[in-house]
């Protein structure tokens, strides 16, 4: 079975829904870690006011029987619980009378009609026929990205179960570089963790960050940022070079930029490959001492490889690096053309973040999770758990031997 999913919902409606198939059966699923997630991608300093109103948490409604999944479809569903005060907005039915009236009373009821650069407004009401760029930011918006997550947990669930384990750290705010340098990676991310303001590992850039955040909210401006993701404990061999669709570089890099607001990825050394030697560049090949019986026999003097060579995974870390731009929705508005009127106006204001980095490392880690256990499930796939462990530890073991 391939592992795939699909989610559904707009960020004002009544809920966000994810099914995902191809899972295992006998996977322990655990609603609190998912939930622990969930709440991660909701912290940051920079968050506006909608993070106040929402606490995500997950419905479990199919696929999963006391606790395991059951190899059928994991229905997922995350409800808005802004949608109460979105209702006659966003309403499923077609607008009564009544209803009409209300939102003219509250001022409500407008079209949405000066489109945000950067955002999908402009591009979205001229693909989808739209008059009202609400019925395209809607699902644009990046509050689908709570079922993403929710997704991204259970395969962390899955990856752990195999001694994988994927976490994510910021690594710039803007122009504020952290720097990790001399840190481990379980040092990385237990800072990380405990950093609700940025996920960040390095305090010593901390107030400057909260400094820059602030100074954009003032100044009605957005920022943006990078995360890194880190994956460690892959063995060799997961995706191919065998098609380029099937590089396991290749889909982590299409996946996260399917993210909202994602506009670079790098792998390992990236872009700074291109201005080094090739001595500089490429990881040597050592001999290992074996500590277990399943080590391999070869290891690397460093990994600037990020992990994967030819799109596939070599055994070491799997880095990764993604650009954010800043948020689009800016307090003080840039300009732009009503699309009812034609006439020069500025872009729309609504509530938004100043910055949502902190929450873009969440996700990613979650995308990365979820890419992983797909070339996981490819390579030692089966209906149960049981199979899959059995799959993984002959290959553990044939690979020790090479
Ligand atoms: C978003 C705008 C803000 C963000 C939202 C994404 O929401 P609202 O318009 O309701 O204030 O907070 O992100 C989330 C709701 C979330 O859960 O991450 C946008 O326009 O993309």
């Amino acid at each position: 079975m391939t592992l795939t999913y699909q989610t559904a919902g707009e960020s004002h409606g009544p809920a966000l829904t994810a099914i995902v198939s191809g899972l295992p059966a006998g996977l322990d699923v655990s609603l609190a870690e998912i939930n622990a997630m969930l709440a991660r991608r909701q912290q940051g300093h920079g968050r506006g006011g909608r993070m106040k109103i929402e606490t995500d948490t997950v419905d479990i409604t199919a696929g999963v029987r006391h606790g395991k999944t059951l190899g059928s479809p994991v229905a997922l569903m995350v409800r808005n619980a802004d949608w109460k005060n979105w209702g006659d907005r966003m309403a499923i039915e077609p607008l009564t009378a009544a209803r009409r009236a209300r939102l003219r009373k509250d001022k409500l009821g407008a079209a949405v009609t000066q489109p945000r650069p950067g955002h999908v407004d402009l591009a979205g009401i001229l693909k989808w026929d739209h008059s009202d760029v609400r019925n395209v930011l809607e699902r644009a918006s990046a509050r689908a990205t709570a079922t993403q997550v929710a997704v991204g947990a259970i395969c962390k669930q899955l990856l752990r179960e195999f001694g994988i384990e994927v976490l994510s750290h910021m690594v710039q705010l803007g122009d504020i570089h952290a720097d990790c340098h001399g840190l481990t990676y379980a040092q990385i991310m237990s800072r990380a963790l405990r950093d609700a303001d940025f996920h960040c590992a390095d305090p010593r850039v901390r107030d400057r960050m909260f400094k820059a955040v602030d100074a954009a909210r003032r100044r009605g401006d957005t920022l943006g940022g990078v995360n890194e993701v880190i994956a460690v404990g892959a063995p060799p061999g997961l995706g191919s070079c065998m098609n380029w669709s099937d590089r396991l570089d290749a889909r982590l890099a299409g996946a996260l930029m399917g993210v909202q607001a994602m506009k670079g990825v790098e792998i390992g050394m990236g872009f700074e490959t291109a201005r080094r030697l090739g001595s500089e560049v490429h990881d040597e090949i050592l001999p290992r001492r074996r500590r277990s019986p399943l080590d391999i026999a070869y290891d690397r003097n460093r990994n600037n490889a990020g992990g994967l060579e030819g799109g596939i995974t070599n055994g070491q870390p799997i880095v990764v690096r993604v650009a954010q731009k800043p948020i689009s929705t800016l307090m003080r508005p840039l300009c732009s053309v009503d699309i009812k009127t034609h006439q020069a106006v500025k872009a729309v204001r609504e509530r938004s973040d100043t910055t949502a980095v902190p929450a873009g490392g969440v996700i990613c880690e979650a995308v990365v999770a979820i890419v992983l256990a797909q070339a996981f499930l490819e390579k030692f796939g089966g209906d149960s758990m049981r199979e899959i462990r059995r799959n993984h530890l002959g290959y553990l073991r044939q690979i020790a031997r090479r």
